[in-house]
């Protein structure tokens, strides 16, 4: 095949590339006004010294009326290149538009978009010029939207229903940790695509099983044709080289290719074994002698959510490679609070830093988006498995036809974006909707009949469509919603994923965490105040202040300040009577100390596979459960998670008054040793009394070891103890300090 002289099955020109001049004004106002697209109407209007920056101080109360315009954004005077008029068809394609515009090309109307998760293509073919082109987007408010949508609904929408119509990240409409900017702008690139016959999309590869020295693979080729012809297809994956043929069909499909690769280099999590990915070349060659190209990189690996009944209720952990892995992370939320493209330093800057505390696993959370590309890939060469929420969270959302149609469509498109790369390890249905929908009290003063109609729409959308979509596309697993029970109910500690927010909402201690150990940790966390170049962002004239609007305005938790003193005061009496800033590293060591402790536990009890702490970073400057502030800057909490998400680790337990020595080790492979001495002292006053004991051995011969308890009689008390511990184990030494608390 002479891919060099044969002609190109499509063509594409970017529009939105840094030399287009994109303008945008307020719709009938004659102010013209240049931006940055891809982007969003915030940062342009900051750009233009319209509005102050909606991050910083009590800006964004003054920048609410940018939500309630229309916003019209125009391309002038632009040429379409040759070879791309030469094609049969051409397309105007939008990669992303949030959300609610219309957009002409040459003042025809093409059509509207109404999904921020979605790409449209619009036929401009017979409308697009060789030179002089103008394309106008002209974006409505999606409140105004979703109120008259709502007008339209005839069952009640339980939840938040202005934004649950909106299919727009969720969070943009306000949330406990960031603010409302309902925000509008052309937020992906937009392309000219041109294409004769076909229409080569993506290509991506799967696992499906793995044994002796090889791996069931499967190809999934995404085009679209205009014709039924002969199409070969070649990939060489690294260097195993594979050819079929296939008859297209005539619109939108997937040509599945399995094949079976020899001896694979295996894809494993971060510190299971090396992330390793294949070069992957695949090319398409139609009957007329037209081709495409498309590199990629991708992994092998199986892997396989276990939910097994046993001993404890039912299982839920992680196998990769048919190894199990304790999954050790957070939940994620957007990099940004604006939308845009954002480089690939600012992610990885990010996931450096949860490389660097060991993780393998991040929630992308249901109330923010699908993230880029560019994110995904990051994480398959860090080994960062994703838990992949679908774009929903915490309300009920409409089953109408059209709310269903943008849907499949959003499901379909992300599915077969998302899924081949290796470290997706499972889709889930939505955040915390089946829990609000059971416990939350939204079915009170609702009729029998509205009660079941929800449910049956409930049930349409997370139990039948997007189970659906994934099956058809991937074999990765589906859960419907996270949690499966809510907190309160028994079975959210035998059965499921959990969310376990007694600490905090609840306002239980931290030492309910020693004991209230779920089968798989999907959120749990505790606030603490961001560094102090964060306060000054939040109130730059009295950061220290916490009565000063500013800082107010930037905890979005209604009882948020109340309870983080209630837990600092707790193990720190009076500290929020310091100085602010003494006060504010108090909170981060609270937040340290407990969340550290609490998985820890977690890692030493046979019931868990995994854990996943809310929440990793922030949107903006905020108070919020966050290791990582707004600036990047870690906070005491991230620091000690190199500790306890270490692969070995060295900890404690306390049952009937007897300590017991615990050894995890998540890279355990062969039996050995560990030689553990250690001293546990009463802290009283000045006179600290005190045992010591000798070298105890463990025999490790599983991922968890537990010495035989050591009798704690002598230390009964209300008192507070110190426990110093040394490991050593092949040659190594570890040592530990913990403040054991009453
Ligand atoms: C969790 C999340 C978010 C929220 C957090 C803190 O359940 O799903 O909805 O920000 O609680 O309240």
């Amino acid at each position: 095949m002479n891919t060099l002289s044969a002609q190109s099955l499509s063509v594409k020109q970017n529009l939105t590339s840094p030399f287009m001049s994109w303008v945008f004004n307020e719709e009938g106002k004659t102010e013209i006004m240049s931006c940055a697209v891809p982007g969003n109407v915030h940062r342009d209007l900051v750009l233009n010294k319209k509005i102050p920056d909606p991050l910083i101080g009590t800006n964004e109360t003054a920048v609410q009326w940018v939500g309630e315009k229309n916003w019209e954004y125009t391309l002038n005077d632009f040429v379409c290149e040759p070879n791309i008029l030469l094609q049969d068809k051409i397309e105007l394609r939008l990669n992303g538009i949030d959300t609610y515009a219309k957009i002409f090309l040459n003042d025809i109307f093409l059509g509207e978009t109404n999904n921020a998760f979605v790409q449209f293509d619009f036929n401009v073919k017979g409308i697009i010029l060789p030179k002089g082109n103008k394309l106008r987007i002209i974006f409505s408010p999606a409140e105004a939207y979703a109120k008259q949508k709502l007008t339209e609904r005839l069952l009640p929408l339980p939840g938040d229903s202005i934004r649950a119509v909106c299919r727009k990240p969720q969070y943009h409409f306000g949330w406990d940790w960031g603010p409302k900017l309902v925000t509008c702008g052309i937020t992906k690139n937009i392309e000219i695509v041109g294409h004769t016959d076909m229409l080569f999309e993506t290509f991506g590869v799967e696992t499906l099983s793995l044994n002796e020295g090889k791996a069931q693979m499967r190809a999934h080729i995404h085009y679209r044709a205009d014709k039924e012809e002969k199409v070969a297809v070649a990939f060489n994956f690294g260097g195993q080289i594979f050819k079929e043929e296939f008859v297209s069909r005539k619109g939108e499909h997937d040509f599945i290719l399995p094949f079976e690769l020899n001896e694979p280099k295996l894809w494993w999590p971060n510190e299971a074994g090396t992330p390793f990915m294949y070069l992957v070349q695949c090319t398409l060659q139609t009957a007329s002698g037209k081709t495409n190209t498309r590199v990629m990189k991708a992994g092998v690996r199986t892997i396989e959510l276990v939910n097994q009944p046993d001993e404890f209720g039912e299982s839920f952990f992680f196998k990769v490679n048919g190894k199990s892995i304790f999954m050790k992370g957070a939940n994620y939320i957007p990099l940004r609070m604006l939308p845009g493209v954002y480089s690939e330093s600012e992610y990885r800057t990010l996931l450096e830093k949860c490389r660097g505390a060991h993780f393998n696993m991040l929630r992308v959370w249901g109330g923010g988006i699908y993230e880029s590309d560019l994110f995904y890939s990051l994480c398959d060469e860090m080994g960062i498995l994703i838990w992949q929420d679908f774009m929903f969270a915490c309300s009920m959302y409409p089953g109408d036809a059209k709310f269903l149609e943008s849907v499949q469509k959003e499901a379909e498109q992300n599915v077969r974006r998302i899924s081949y790369h290796p470290c997706m390890a499972i889709w889930c249905g939505n955040n915390e909707n089946a829990e609000a929908w059971s416990n939350w009290g939204w079915k009170t003063g609702l009729s029998a009949s509205s009660v079941s109609a929800i449910d049956s729409e409930y049930n349409q959308l997370f139990n039948q469509l997007l189970p659906g979509i994934v099956g058809h596309f991937s074999n990765l697993p589906y859960w419907p919603s996270s949690p499966q029970f809510g907190r309160g109910n028994k079975e959210s500690m035998d059965v499921g994923d959990s969310h376990y927010w007694g600490l905090w909402h609840d306002e239980q201690p931290f030492s309910v965490l020693e004991t209230k150990v779920p089968r798989f940790m999907s959120e749990f966390g505790m606030q603490s105040f961001p560094s102090e170049d964060v306060l000054k962002l939040m109130s730059p004239l009295a950061p220290f202040d916490l009565n000063s609007e500013g800082i107010k305005l930037h905890q979005k938790n209604a009882r948020g300040f109340g309870l983080m003193k209630q837990y600092t005061e707790l193990w720190y009496p009076e500290a929020s009577k310091l100085p602010t800033q003494e006060y504010a590293k108090l909170t981060q060591e609270m937040q340290a100390e407990g969340m550290c402790r609490a998985i820890e536990v977690q890692r030493s009890s046979p019931r868990c596979g995994g854990t996943l702490y809310w929440q990793l970073n922030d949107v903006w400057p905020s108070f919020s459960w966050s290791s990582i502030d707004v600036l990047g800057i870690e906070k005491a909490f991230h620091k000690k998670l190199k500790e306890s998400y270490a692969p070995q680790l060295l900890t404690y337990k306390i049952e009937n008054d007897s300590l017991f020595i615990v050894w995890v080790d998540d890279q355990y492979s062969n039996s050995y040793y560990v030689n553990i001495s250690g001293e546990i002292k009463q802290l009283q006053k000045k006179r600290a009394r005190g045992i010591g004991f000798d070298q105890i051995t463990i025999p490790v011969n599983g991922k968890i070891s537990i010495s035989e308890g050591i009798s704690l009689r002598e230390l009964k008390g209300k008192y507070e103890r110190m426990l110093s511990l040394e490991a050593v184990y092949r040659n190594i030494s570890i040592q530990r300090k913990f403040i054991i608390r009453p």
